[in-house]
Parts: C-alpha cells; structure tokens; sequence
C-alpha cells in the first residue's frame, strides 16, 4: 500500500512542491485547506488531480485531531505558517498562534490519534517534519550557521519559530517521537508570493520592462541572504522523515547575496540596469533586521546525501523568465478586454 503524506500549507510555495514531489514517488497526499473559501485551493486542485484535501487550521485543535484522524497519515510536513516577516509586527498575536502554538496543537492531534501516553516514552508511528527557519539565527552568533547555532531571533516570526523547533524537539524528547525540525534558509521559485523581495523584484523587472510599471520601491539593499530553490529544498524535507534516528538540519546552500545583487541579475535579465529604476524607501526597512544569513549545510551533505541543485544566478533567471511569461500574457489578456468592450 502507498504510503500516505498529510501537509499543512499546502496551498504555499513548498506545499505546492512537496505534495507534486511526494505524488511522484507514489505517495496519497492529503493537503490540509483551511478557510470556507480558500482561494488558493482551486489553483493546486487543477496543478494536482491526485491530491485529496482535508479541511482544517492550525488555530483550531479539534480540526487538527480531525484531520489526522481521518487521513491516518504515516508523515506530517507542518509547512502552514504567517510567512512573511514584517506581518510578524503587525499581528505578532496571530502570528504566535499559528507559528507558535500552531505546532504544539499539530504534535498534539499526532499524540492523541496516536494513543501516545504522557506518562512514558513510546514513539508511535506518524513521522512529524516541522519548518523551522534561518530567522531563528536571527542577530547572528557566528557565521556560517549550523544546527547548534545559537538562536537569536528578531521578529515575532522569528521568536514564534523558535518556540515550534524547540516544542517539536521536546515531543521527540518526551514522547520517543519521529519529529524533526528542518532549519530552512531563503529559498525561492516562480511560486514565491510577490510580498518577498526576490518575487517583488523579478516581478517588477518584468513589468518595467514591459512598459506595465515605473518603480521599483526596496528597503535595505545591503541585508545579506543564502537563497536557494524551493524544489531542491523539499527534497531535503522528504530525506529528514526517512533517517533511522530523528535529527534536525540545516539545509541552505552555503552561498550569500546581497539584494542588491539579486535586482542587478534581475534587472540585466531584461537588459535594463538596477540603478534606473529602484528607489528606496526607508518605511520598507524593519524594526530590527536580520542583516545577514548564511548555512553551514555540511550535516545535511554528509548523512541525507542532499546538495542544491540550482544556482542563485539560474534562480533568479527562471523567476524572471516566468514572470516575463506571465506578465505578457495578463497584457494580452488586457488588450483583448479592451478590444472587446469598444
Ligand atoms: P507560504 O507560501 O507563505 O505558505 C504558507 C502556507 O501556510 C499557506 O498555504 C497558508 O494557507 C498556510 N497557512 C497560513 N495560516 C494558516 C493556518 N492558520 N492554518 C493552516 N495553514 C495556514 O510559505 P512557504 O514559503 O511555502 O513556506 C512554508 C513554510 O516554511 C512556512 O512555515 C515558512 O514559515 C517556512 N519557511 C519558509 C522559508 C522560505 O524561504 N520559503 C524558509 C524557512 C522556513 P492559506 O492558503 O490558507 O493562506
Ligand atoms: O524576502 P524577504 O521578505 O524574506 P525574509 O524576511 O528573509 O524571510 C523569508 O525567509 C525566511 C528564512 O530565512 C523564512 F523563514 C520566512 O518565512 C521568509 O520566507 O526579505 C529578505 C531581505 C530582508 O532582509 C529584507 O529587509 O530583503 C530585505 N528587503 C529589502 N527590501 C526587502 C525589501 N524585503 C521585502 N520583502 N520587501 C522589500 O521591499
């Protein structure tokens, strides 16, 4: 029988990309949607015919016993989040929930279907991977990172994050379960949403080049990042829940840029130059910044076998090749509606 994957996040840039690698090798993926209306769900329902959904929210228990009830799955990739930075501020509450305690309600559900005692170590059987991220690192100890790093966190984001590796850690401590924590820096795809700054610059070469917009407004152009790309990333996923022991990783690629350097390779894609277009602008900068991020992934080298296989330079062009793509055919689009309603 096919082994069975449930995923929270599914409708986001790494669910969208695990769940087609899982399908590939022959996994039942159950992606978990939440909301009435989901309006991201309709766009990986057509990408994926052989996905099954099951609804349910990382704010909410009993959805979550639920879900992992119903599906019974044999891994559990815990990829839901509030992602984006700076929205950390603004709803540093909500962000705590679902980053945070949205994690102990997961390991929770996974407890309880599995009639895990808490009175003594006994494992059980579903494996649990949880996104844990490089903004851990935050306020960097020491460059490059490795898995006993210290953390230092510097958004709710962040702190949030730190409470999910270290409760999934302790669950593995406590209760003999399968759970590791995959610390994941930048990784990016034509997928990415627009919010983060290698999609909004690649998007707006694209439509700058197009003649569609006239500025590009960026904050800090010196922050420091290990970008990769997000299909090599969920590989390493895959690889963490299929080790004899549960461990953490760190995954990255050990490489840094600046994002000035990704709005030159981005802007030189469509043979225009940066400096024309960017403007800064000092409301986009943080209230405290991670200024700089970089993997020491020699762990994830040595005993998962998993390296990157795309190059900042490549990624970065294949995001702008695809937003060029995508944004002719919305002009297009535009054109006819024009053309129709004269
Ligand atoms: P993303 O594109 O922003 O996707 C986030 C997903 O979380 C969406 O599917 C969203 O679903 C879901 N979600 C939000 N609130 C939820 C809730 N209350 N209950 C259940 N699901 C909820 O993020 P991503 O880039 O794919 O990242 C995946 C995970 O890896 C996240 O946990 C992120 O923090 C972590 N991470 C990402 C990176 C990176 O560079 N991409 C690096 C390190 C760690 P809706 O469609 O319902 O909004
Ligand atoms: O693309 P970003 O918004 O990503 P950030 O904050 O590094 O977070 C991403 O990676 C984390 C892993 O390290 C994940 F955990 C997290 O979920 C998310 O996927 O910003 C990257 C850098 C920052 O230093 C930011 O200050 O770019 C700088 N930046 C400069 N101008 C900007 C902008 N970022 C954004 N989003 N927009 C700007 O205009």
């Amino acid at each position: 029988m096919s082994r069975r994957a449930l995923i929270t996040g599914v409708t986001g840039q790494d669910g969208s990309y695990l769940a087609e690698y899982l399908l590939g090798l022959g996994y039942q993926v159950w992606g978990m949607i939440r909301g009435q209306a989901n309006p991201r769900k309709s766009r990986i329902s057509r990408l994926m015919a052989d996905l099954s959904f099951v609804y349910g929210d990382l704010m909410d228990q009993g959805s979550l016993v639920s879900v992992v009830d119903t599906v019974q799955p044999d891994e559990v990739y815990n990829l839901g989040a509030i992602s984006f930075v700076p929205m950390s501020w603004q709803q540093a509450e909500l962000t705590t929930e679902v980053n945070g305690m949205g994690v102990l309600r997961m390991l929770e559900a996974i407890r309880i279907v599995c009639g895990l005692d808490k009175s003594r170590v006994s494992g059980g059987q579903i494996r649990f991977y949880q996104a844990s991220s490089s903004e851990m690192f935050g306020k960097v100890a020491e460059t490059p990172q490795h898995e006993t790093t210290l953390f230092h966190p510097r958004s709710p984001y962040g702190v949030a994050k730190t409470y999910g590796h270290f409760i999934t850690r302790n669950y593995r401590e406590s209760f003999g379960m399968y759970g590791v924590s995959g610390i994941l820096f930048n990784h990016e795809s034509p997928r990415r949403g627009p919010e983060f700054v290698t999609r909004k610059i690649t998007l707006a070469a694209a439509n700058i080049k197009l003649g569609r917009q006239e500025k590009l407004y960026l904050g800090n152009l010196d922050a420091v990042r290990d970008w990769g790309f997000a299909g090599d990333y969920v590989r390493a996923m895959h690889l963490m829940l299929q080790q004899d022991q549960p461990t953490d990783y760190v995954i990255g690629t050990g490489r840094t840029h600046t994002v000035e350097q990704v709005a030159r390779i981005a802007f030189e894609a469509v043979g225009l130059h940066w400096r024309d277009h960017v403007t800064i602008d000092p409301g986009l900068v943080r209230p405290a910044e991670v200024e700089t991020l970089c993997a020491d992934p020699s762990r994830a080298h040595a005993e998962l076998g998993w390296a990157p296989t795309v190059t900042f330079e490549h990624l970065i062009q294949m995001m702008v090749e695809s937003d060029l793509r995508q944004s002719e055919q919305e002009q297009r689009h535009a054109d006819l509606a024009l053309v129709a309603s004269w």
